[in-house]
């Protein structure tokens, strides 16, 4: 059967980071059937899905599927309903990623997608293919959710977590114009040192239950060996040219020994790329010799999610950590010259002003060259979300999804407090000399930082808006 596959382009989605959900189940359906993928990222060129239509028509689908986070609901709406009056009746549309896997019974209800892949997707969505094709019930198939004959919305049991991740094949990257993102590639965090920049994930799940995170792929670590990461590394390198890779995992360093090996299997392979932890890493597992072997393979830049300094609130959001030994690793790695840059929240349940200029403190005097204060969203699927069942982000247009919003506050705070109160932190955290002097010492580009990323904080400060 053929398979569409796309990437919505929403007014909120800045980013051009490459579509790596269907990228990775595209490259697991070509494994483990005969199905044939084929990938639209409309984000990619900002492209609109009526500019693809013939382009639809002539692949002939049986079936069409989308990914995108909540800030691209809009889009995935848009999409879903143009093209279902527009391509055969026998079209079924299936939808997974971040945004339906929490709000399957929304996009279920309100769009023509029969189909939800909840979380993990490989293999639940090879089985829903294999039932489609078949014309048989997928009543027992895992890891999905559905409209019934009945129109009521029907949630299979979870599927357990693909046990041995090696077993996944790499990203399907010959689906897509890869050229394409190296022309002006603004992922995450958006400070690159070249163009040709990709991202890598070399394990999946965390076992931390921080109470505002998704979990999108559950709490079990899975890791990549450093034989199949490394792999995947040589061949984006000598097929693609890479120059930077952005380690996306949500906990790579849990196994502090395979993390260290990779990195002394980068630095024999001498690949000569940079490396940037985009997504944040354990500040509580690293030691002298892994900033050493960081910095030896090319690590530029670390993104910690510290969220809040303050004790009480940490224990209050589960997001267990020694902030001594936090403190200590961003002190050493800003000292071997990496960048380094700090995830913050503000806007927690029963959070105090008071607590909240605690942490905007903490930061300011912290060694991190850079940080960004996000307002908390409760999403459902989350721990915050099972705790506070009728306090989930309510839904009025996509940047009710933004970390910018403030459609959830359930701090002690004011909504126009906490929005003075972030761009407050913005403006302490960097109109700090020091820490001005830090940037300019620790970015791979001063021009790029100046340019990019306090656009970004100016973004925010004079129109209340993170522009990636
Ligand atoms: C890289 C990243 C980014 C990138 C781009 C992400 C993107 N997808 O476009 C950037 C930096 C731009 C970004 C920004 C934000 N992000 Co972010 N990000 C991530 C991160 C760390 C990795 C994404 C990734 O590559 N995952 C790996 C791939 C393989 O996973 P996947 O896409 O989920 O795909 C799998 C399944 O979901 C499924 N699947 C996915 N799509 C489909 C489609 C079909 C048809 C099927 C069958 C299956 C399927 O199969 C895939 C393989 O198993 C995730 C955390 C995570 N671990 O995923 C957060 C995450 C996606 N981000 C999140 C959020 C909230 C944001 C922000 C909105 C926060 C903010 N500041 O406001 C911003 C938005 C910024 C903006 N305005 O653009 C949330 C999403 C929540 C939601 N409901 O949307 C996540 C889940 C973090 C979390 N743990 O809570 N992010």
């Amino acid at each position: 059967m053929n398979v569409l596959l796309i990437q919505p382009f929403g007014n909120e989605s800045n980013n051009n980071y490459p579509p790596m959900g269907l990228l990775y189940i595209s490259a697991y359906l070509r494994k483990y059937s005969q199905h044939i993928p084929k990938i639209i990222d409309l984000r990619a060129d900002r492209s609109r899905i009526e500019d693809h239509l013939d382009e639809i028509i002539q692949f002939n689908p049986g079936v069409i599927g989308l990914t995108g986070m909540s800030i691209e609901w809009s889009a995935i709406k848009y999409i879903t309903t143009y093209l279902k009056a527009r391509v055969n009746d026998n079209v079924v549309f299936i939808a997974g990623g971040p945004h339906s896997t929490i709000f399957s019974k929304m996009v279920l209800q309100h769009t023509p997608v029969k189909y939800v892949v909840r979380g993990e997707g490989e293999v639940s969505f090879v089985e829903l293919l294999k039932c489609i094709q078949e014309k048989q019930s997928a009543a027992d198939v895992k890891g999905i959710s559905y409209l019934s004959d009945n129109d009521t919305v029907r949630h299979n049991d979870n599927r357990d977590s693909i046990a041995d991740i090696n077993d996944i094949p790499f990203p399907a990257y010959d689906l897509i114009d890869v050229e394409k993102y190296f022309l002006n590639p603004h992922f995450h965090g958006n400070l690159n040192t070249s163009k040709r920049v990709l991202p890598l994930i070399s394990s999946r799940g965390c076992p931390f239950r921080c109470k505002f995170c998704h979990h999108s792929f559950g709490h079990k670590f899975r890791a990549r060996s450093a034989d199949n990461f490394i792999a995947e590394i040589d061949f984006l390198v000598k097929k693609y040219s890479i120059r930077e890779i952005q380690i996306e995992d949500d906990a790579f360093n849990m196994d502090i020994d395979r993390a260290k090996l990779i990195f002394k299997r980068i630095i024999s392979g001498k690949y000569d790329i940079k490396i940037a932890f985009a997504n944040g890493i354990r500040g509580d597992r690293i030691d002298d010799e892994m900033v050493d072997l960081f910095k030896k393979a090319g690590v530029y830049r670390i993104h910690f999610g510290i969220e809040t300094s303050v004790a009480r609130v940490r224990k209050l959001v589960d997001k267990e950590y020694d902030m001594n030994k936090v403190n200590a690793a961003i002190n050493a790695i800003n000292k071997a010259g990496i960048s380094t840059h700090g995830f913050f929240i503000i806007g927690f349940p029963t959070e105090s002003e008071e607590e909240i200029r605690m942490d905007i403190d903490y930061a300011v005097k912290s060694k991190l060259a850079t940080a960004n204060f996000s307002i908390l969203k409760i999403f459902p699927g989350t721990p915050f979300g099972d705790e506070y069942p009728d306090q989930h982000v309510p839904y009025s247009d996509d940047f009710s999804f933004s970390y910018d919003s403030t459609r959830t506050n359930l701090s002690l705070v004011s909504n126009d407090r906490l929005k003075k109160l972030q761009r407050h932190a913005a403006i302490k955290f960097y109109f700090y000399p020091k820490r001005i002097a830090r940037i300019i010492r620790t970015s791979p580009s001063v021009v790029g930082i100046f340019t990019k990323n306090f656009a970004m904080v100016l973004g925010l400060i004079l129109h209340g808006k993170t522009k990636y």
